[in-house]
């Protein structure tokens, strides 16, 4: 079993990383806009400015890669690749501009009708990402984001208004993207908790009005377009033991549940996991569910799976006290030996790829899309203006390789957008020069550059493997 003939191969965005325009056309700021850029070991701590001060800093998100006035030309860039689908978010801030408003931004709404009618030009499904690390700024600030209910109304309307709008131009929907990072360090981009500090009860409880916003949007969806496909988004970041002792692989089980497991089940089954309900009451965390929130997580299940895979770590009992930390570090994983690691330490694992479909797709049996893969590195344009991105095309083959595998063992994997298909700004680090795209924008750390698009070696290479539906891998 190959490819089915169908499949949905394409590329990734978020507005925030690439539209630019920040203030244009009545947006408002969203919790990105106020992240100066970092540094490559910056991580996910970028500096956070409760007030911008553009005179002194420099934002990324502010101009992106000025998406907003060039989506024409990108488009017409990923129709040459032959894309089936472009996963894209929606910025919140460009329709509701502080996100409790009582009527939406017209502007906004009629930007992405120009995108989608765009993308329709060329036949191109749109995948709609509904909040991507995008939270209005008046959110977080005037309502400590989640944390307060009538947030979920707030998305809900906001959701809403999508789905009406552009009932007939959009079928595939994500409610959060990496919704599993919600009670990470930077998940206040996700759940707008930025005022102080909050205890655990209240990250867990703002996690769960994000979840019951989701479930509320997948009820509205399907009552507005019964066709919909709406579905979960987790960073699915792949646990092995780190040896075979008993007491490493059960560690391994524990860390790999809260964080890989536990919201895809709430989203998937429809309820909150039994380990996260002991985990609750061993912590005396207390959360406010009541009878008609599990209904509604119930009913309003997902339809499929996506996920974001970049690498794996390792885990062992001592975690806390090991030295052989892995790179990217954000989970707080050790290193694998026999794994290579990109020039920002991200453990690079094709074959973890197989593993992780089969293991997301045995627990849930939905269909699966990978929403996101692919290589952040340093390009370099030669003198004639090719970029020679080998590295990348040696990646993406080798993951490609592996996602065949996974559907001949019956995985039912529906599509693949590699992230940032064309040059953007990096979440974690607000960098340019982490590139990842198949297209190339002129464009430095400091928010110089001519924003001239070019093409790089695995534009060509991956034209052919989707022109191929992923035979043809070989190199050019
Ligand atoms: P950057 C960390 C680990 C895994 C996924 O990340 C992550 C992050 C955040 O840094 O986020 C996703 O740009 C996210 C995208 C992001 C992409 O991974 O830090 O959905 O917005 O750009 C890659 O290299």
């Amino acid at each position: 079993m190959s490819f089915p003939k169908n499949f949905l191969w394409g590329g990734a965005t978020a507005a925030n990383q690439c539209e630019g325009a920040w203030d244009v056309d009545g947006k408002g700021d969203s919790i990105s806009d106020h992240n100066r850029a970092g540094s490559r070991t910056a991580n996910t701590h970028r500096a956070f400015d409760l007030v911008i001060d553009t005179d002194k800093y420099y934002y990324p998100s502010h101009t992106g890669i000025d998406f907003y006035h060039h989506y024409k030309e990108d488009i017409a860039l990923f129709a040459e690749m032959g894309f089936k689908v472009y996963r894209l978010s929606i910025a919140w801030t460009r329709i509701f501009p502080n996100g409790d408003e009582e009527t939406p931004n017209e502007a906004g709404l009629q930007f992405y009708d120009d995108v989608f009618d765009e993308l329709a030009k060329y036949g191109i499904e749109p995948l709609v990402t509904i909040s991507h690390f995008e939270l209005p700024f008046h959110l977080g600030k005037n309502y400590d984001g989640f944390l307060d209910k009538r947030s979920i109304g707030f998305y809900e309307k906001y959701a809403t208004t999508l789905f009406e709008r552009y009932k007939d131009k959009v079928k595939y929907w994500l409610t959060f993207n990496e919704i599993n990072f919600g009670t990470m360090d930077h998940g206040k981009r996700i759940n707008g908790l930025f005022n102080r500090e909050y205890s655990e009860t209240e990250q867990f409880q703002a996690l769960h009005n994000i979840f019951l916003a989701s479930a509320r949007a997948v009820v509205a969806g399907h009552k507005i377009n019964p066709e919909f496909k709406i579905g979960c988004m987790l960073a699915y970041i792949t646990m092995y033991p780190k040896t075979c002792r008993p007491e490493d692989v059960l560690k391994t089980q524990q860390a790999n549940a809260k964080f890989n497991y536990f919201c895809g089940d709430v989203q998937v089954k429809g309820k909150y996991p039994y380990f996260m309900k002991r985990y609750f009451e061993k912590n005396d965390i207390q959360l406010e569910v009541t009878q008609e929130d599990r209904e509604l997580l119930q009913e309003g299940v997902v339809d499929y799976y996506t996920f974001s895979y970049y690498m794996s770590t390792c885990i062992a009992e001592d975690l806390d006290k090991r030295e052989d930390k892995s790179g990217g570090n954000l989970f707080g994983g050790v290193s694998n030996e026999y794994l290579e690691t990109s020039d920002w330490g991200w453990q690079i694992d094709a074959v973890g790829l197989r593993y992780t479909l089969n293991q997301i797709y045995s627990r849930y049996e939905v269909p699966l899309m990978v929403v996101e893969n692919g290589l952040g590195a340093f390009d370099e344009v030669q003198e004639d203006g090719s970029i020679n991105d080998d590295y990348r095309i040696d990646y993406f083959k080798r993951h490609i390789i592996e996602m065949e595998k996974a559907i001949d063992d019956g995985v039912d994997l529906i599509g693949y957008t590699p992230w940032g298909c064309i040059d953007l700004i990096s979440a974690g680090t607000g960098e340019m020069s982490k590139r990842y795209g198949f297209i190339y924008v002129d464009r430095d750390d400091e928010g110089n550059g001519t924003l001239a698009r070019s093409k790089k070696k695995s534009f060509y290479w991956y034209k052919q493997v989707i022109e191929s539906n992923g035979k043809n891998l070989s190199d050019l």
